[in-house]
Formats: C-alpha cells, sequence, structure tokens
C-alpha cells in the first residue's frame, strides 16, 4: 500500500475547473494556444496553461478541486508483464468544493 498524495488547484468558478486559459487565436486559426498567441495569465505563473488551475487552497469565495491519487498494487504477478505498470494502478478522484466567504478579521459575534 503506498501513500495517497493530495493536490489542489484554484479555480474562479465550477464551470472553469479544468479549462485552458483563454487566448486569442492568430493565422493560421487552429482552435489551439501557439506560442506567441496572447493569452490571459488567470494561474499567474507567466505562461499559457492547458488548465487555468492555479496552485494554493484559494480564498474566499475561491473553487478548490481537491484531487487524491493512490498507486495500489492491485496486479497479480502473472499479469505484470503484459500491463508493464509494474503491478500498480493509479487510483484517482477528484472533488471541487468552493471556499466559506470568510473575512479577514471575522466579524465579531452577533454581526
Ligand atoms: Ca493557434
Ligand atoms: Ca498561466
Amino acid at each position: 500500500m503506498s501513500t495517497a498524495q493530495i493536490t489542489q488547484q484554484v479555480y474562479p468558478s465550477f464551470g472553469q475547473v479544468g479549462d485552458p486559459e483563454p487566448f486569442q487565436d492568430k493565422t493560421p486559426f487552429n482552435g489551439s494556444y501557439d506560442v506567441g498567441e496572447p493569452y490571459q495569465d488567470i494561474n499567474g505563473n507567466g505562461q499559457w496553461d492547458p488548465d487555468m488551475g492555479a496552485v494554493g487552497v484559494g480564498g474566499p469565495g475561491d473553487v478548490v478541486l481537491y484531487t487524491a491519487e493512490v498507486d495500489w498494487k492491485a496486479l497479480p504477478p502473472l499479469v505484470v508483464p503484459i500491463m508493464g505498470t509494474n503491478g500498480t494502478i493509479r487510483m484517482r478522484a477528484s472533488v471541487a468544493v468552493r471556499n466559506e466567504p470568510f473575512t479577514n478579521p471575522p466579524p465579531p459575534p452577533g454581526q
């Protein structure tokens, strides 16, 4: 049994989870990003990304996609040479949640 890895990616909304950063397609119009085309750097890493998610846990009201991955040793030894995965299967589960609209500092009780 191996250890699970949990990652978080932050998005502006649920509808943008997994979406690429917006870009302006230039000639030849091919519908995909090419180096040099203007783009909107949503995650602020200085480059165009096919997934706009930013690393971190986000702020108030942000949508955060939590993904857990674990390599599960599930294949019997006779199947390992055929599958070529060292006998492991990568298991992955994700859930997207919206952070509370908290304020910093929090308002006094009763307000
Ligand atoms: Ca293009
Ligand atoms: Ca980017």
